[in-house]
């Protein structure tokens, strides 16, 4: 839709919002990839921080507050049918307020949100997020010891 123009990749953030061993999905109701499992998150806006868009996004579809965020990697993702190439930040984040509960503020993009243990992930996941959990890819802080 940029008249004329060959299309460019768009970048979106997004975000392993996690508690406890648990992560933040959702089953999504949009075009690109309906049905999977798959974590917060959208377009970066312009002039937008990676923080930023990850605090925005999270509220946007979820209601909760975030914090303690941070860049863990990028991943490049080029799909066909619908054609699109998505550059994803992905961050990780912790509710800021724990005694919120997730709402699905989006209701016509995801079924609903809920918690799902990092070892025991719902099927069928997201694709790029099915890559990343098969490729050992792992979210979670280094546990510290005392
Ligand atoms: P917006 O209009 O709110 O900005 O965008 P959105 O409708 O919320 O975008 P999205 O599809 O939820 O996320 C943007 C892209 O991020 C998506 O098309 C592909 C990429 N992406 C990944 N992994 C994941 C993931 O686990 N969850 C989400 N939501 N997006 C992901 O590469
Ligand atoms: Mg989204
Ligand atoms: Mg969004």
């Amino acid at each position: 839709s940029n008249s004329g123009e060959a299309a460019r990749p768009k970048v979106a953030v997004v975000v392993f919002l996690l508690n406890g061993n648990r992560v933040l999905l959702g089953r999504r109701r949009s075009s690109v990839g309906r049905n999977t499992f798959a974590l917060p998150g959208g377009h970066l806006e312009f002039g937008e921080s990676f923080e930023e868009c990850a605090a925005r996004e999270v509220k946007e579809e979820t209601g909760l507050d975030i914090h303690k965020i941070e860049y863990l990697t990028a991943t490049n993702n080029v799909y066909s049918r619908p054609d699109a190439h998505v550059v994803a930040i992905l961050m990780r984040a912790f509710q800021a307020e724990p005694h919120q509960t997730p709402q699905n503020l989006e209701p016509e993009k995801c079924e609903g949100w809920d918690w799902y243990d990092w070892e025991n992930l719902p099927r069928p996941l997201f694709g790029p997020l099915e890559t990343m959990a098969q490729t050992g890819f792992n979210p979670f802080p280094p546990a510290h010891h005392h």
